[in-house]
């Protein structure tokens, strides 16, 4: 069965001002697209044809267009669901806890989220991630994540942002940090919590 692009729960302008129309539709509709039918094409006659995702990114990512659009299919998916028009503002419940015990407090979090996300060089990703319960940051190159061999050690990501340009260039150019704020303000921490809550 070959992968789909995943309906989106909000309308390409929903996220404005913060995330923009025009990048919404280009990078769902035209980056996103490419790596689901990229990745459909390299697994065509393979014996991961029929495979879950998580197990394509476990075990079939030796093949450098697997990995590459495998990882760039998780990677969006998981993105767009962590984003909303009326989001949560604050972690709650166990969540909560855990930053402020981890990172002091939500302000500190984000501001070692925010240098996670400028130090990274050229295209990737900054990472939320539960390792046995407790949290890390983490970032991976290109569109690697950690269900793959290679980062598998760092635990399963909660929340993550994507800092390659095609996410912010259009509204923000070489701004990375203001994007990086942007994002903040329609990072829907009740799905962030919930991701938790399952990991925990
Ligand atoms: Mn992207």
């Amino acid at each position: 069965m070959a992968f789909e692009l995943p309906k989106l729960a909000y309308g390409f302008d929903a996220l404005e001002p913060h995330i923009d129309t025009k990048t919404m539709e280009t990078h769902y509709g035209k980056h996103h697209a490419a790596y689901v039918n990229n990745l459909n094409n390299a697994l065509k006659g393979t014996a991961f044809e029929n495979a879950s995702l998580e197990e394509i990114l476990a075990k079939a990512v030796e093949t450098p267009a697997v990995r590459n659009n495998g990882g760039g299919h998780y990677n969006h998916s998981f993105f767009w669901t962590l984003l909303s028009a009326e989001p949560s503002a604050k972690p709650d419940g166990k969540l909560a806890e855990a930053i402020d015990a981890t990172f002091g407090s939500l302000d500190n979090f984000k501001a070692e989220f925010t240098k996670l996300s400028l130090s990274i060089f050229g295209s990737g990703w900054a990472w939320l991630c539960v390792k046995n319960g407790t949290l890390h940051l983490y970032s991976t190159p290109n569109q690697d994540n950690t269900l793959m061999p290679f980062h598998k050690e760092q635990g399963l990501p909660i929340l993550g942002l994507d800092v390659w340009e095609h996410a912010y260039y259009l509204l923000y150019q070489n701004r990375r940090v203001e994007y990086v704020e942007a994002f903040f303000k329609v990072l829907d921490w009740k799905v962030v919590s919930s991701k938790f809550e399952t990991l925990a």
